[in-house]
């Protein structure tokens, strides 16, 4: 069993597809171990993106990431990381295979729809980041 982090990023919240994102997860066999929709701060989005810092993109993914409120999870199942990452579709929608969350529902490479832990290591880091041992059930 693993765990990983998924964010529904601030332009999906916005298009109130929050349940349709949800059902993508659950129909494919990851359960909801935790959930929260957060206004992140400043503060909070450069932490949590700090591996970006140096990236040319790094102030408008941190601006876009406090443009509104977004729903973190975590995510529990067999091969959780991966099978995220697979439902999630390619950082870029244009590039993101057909019935993919990021095919179905993001615009472009910063507005795309949700975030997810790219490793089994970098998911335990964020799961830390954003939930208290007795938010994870
Ligand atoms: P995420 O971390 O949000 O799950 O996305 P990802 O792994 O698919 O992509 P990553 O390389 O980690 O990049 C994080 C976010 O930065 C934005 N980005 N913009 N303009 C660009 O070339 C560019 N590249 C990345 C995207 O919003 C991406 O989700
Ligand atoms: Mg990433």
């Amino acid at each position: 069993m693993e765990s990983t982090l998924s964010i529904i990023k601030p332009d999906a919240v916005a298009k109130n597809v929050i349940g349709k994102i949800v059902d993508r997860f659950e129909s494919n066999g990851l359960k909801i171990a935790a959930m929260k929709k957060v206004q992140l701060s400043q503060a909070d989005a450069e932490a949590f993106y700090a591996v970006h810092a140096s990236r040319p993109f790094f102030g408008e993914l941190v601006s876009f990431m406090i443009s509104g409120p977004v729903v973190i999870m975590v995510l529990e199942g067999e091969n959780a990381v991966l099978k995220n990452r697979d439902l999630m579709g390619a950082t870029n929608p244009k590039e993101a295979a057909k019935g993919t969350i990021r095919a179905d529902f993001a615009d472009s490479i910063d507005a795309n729809a949700v975030h997810g832990s790219d490793s089994l290591e970098n998911a335990k880091i964020e799961i830390d980041f954003f939930f208290a041992r007795r938010e994870i059930l």
